[in-house]
């Protein structure tokens, strides 16, 4: 089954490169990747996630504007009933990253399921893809199977 996934570089960050590795390296491994490039906005990423019937966001951030470009996305995916789809982050978050774990706990309050620095290999976040969407659907299965019988 192919699982597809939006990726794109939030706000007005135009880093391209670690997001055109990222979507060779997913494609290479079996995912439809809707990739919305550098400098898009947060509704982009929601439309697209609704649009493809994405089973997981990708925002990638490097110019160190993160935190401001993010503030109400988790609200955006909320109101278009988006909750069941997994969002990741990942780059150079905050500007400086002395604290890389106080980066990630902002983050993930802000409700993101994974947050990945800039070191971050992309085998590791396919890895994660993986155990998260297999995962939820093998609940998803559990649960089918649990309301037929
Ligand atoms: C090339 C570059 C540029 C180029 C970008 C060209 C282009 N179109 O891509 C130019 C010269 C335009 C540029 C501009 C700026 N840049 Co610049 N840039 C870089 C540089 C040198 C390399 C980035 C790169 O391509 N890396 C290679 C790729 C493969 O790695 P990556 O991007 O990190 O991506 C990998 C991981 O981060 C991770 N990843 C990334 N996103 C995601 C998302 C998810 C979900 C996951 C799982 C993983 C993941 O996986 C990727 C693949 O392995 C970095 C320094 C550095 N060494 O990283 C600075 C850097 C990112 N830039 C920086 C800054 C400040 C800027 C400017 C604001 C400078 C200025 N004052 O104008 C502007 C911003 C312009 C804009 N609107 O975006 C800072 C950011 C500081 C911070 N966050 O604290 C850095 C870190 C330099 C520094 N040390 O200060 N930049």
């Amino acid at each position: 089954m192919t699982r597809t996934v939006v990726l794109g570089v939030i706000g007005s960050d135009a880093h391209v490169v670690g997001i055109t590795i990222l979507e060779q390296a997913l494609s290479a491994n079996g995912f439809d990747v809707v990739n919305l490039g550098v400098q898009s906005s947060q509704d982009e990423f929601v439309e697209a996630a609704a649009a493809h019937d994405a089973e997981a966001v990708l925002v990638s951030s490097l110019y160190g504007h993160a935190k401001q470009d993010c503030e109400g996305f988790h609200q955006r995916i909320a109101d278009a009933d988006l909750e069941d789809v997994t969002t990741y982050i990942g780059g150079n978050l905050a500007v400086g990253q002395d604290d890389f774990e106080e980066t990630r706990q902002f983050f993930r309050e802000l409700g993101f399921d994974r947050v990945f620095d800039s070191e971050t290999d992309p085998e590791e976040a396919i890895e994660a893809l993986r155990a998260d969407l297999d995962m939820r659907s093998s609940e998803a299965e559990r649960e089918s199977q649990s309301l037929s019988a």
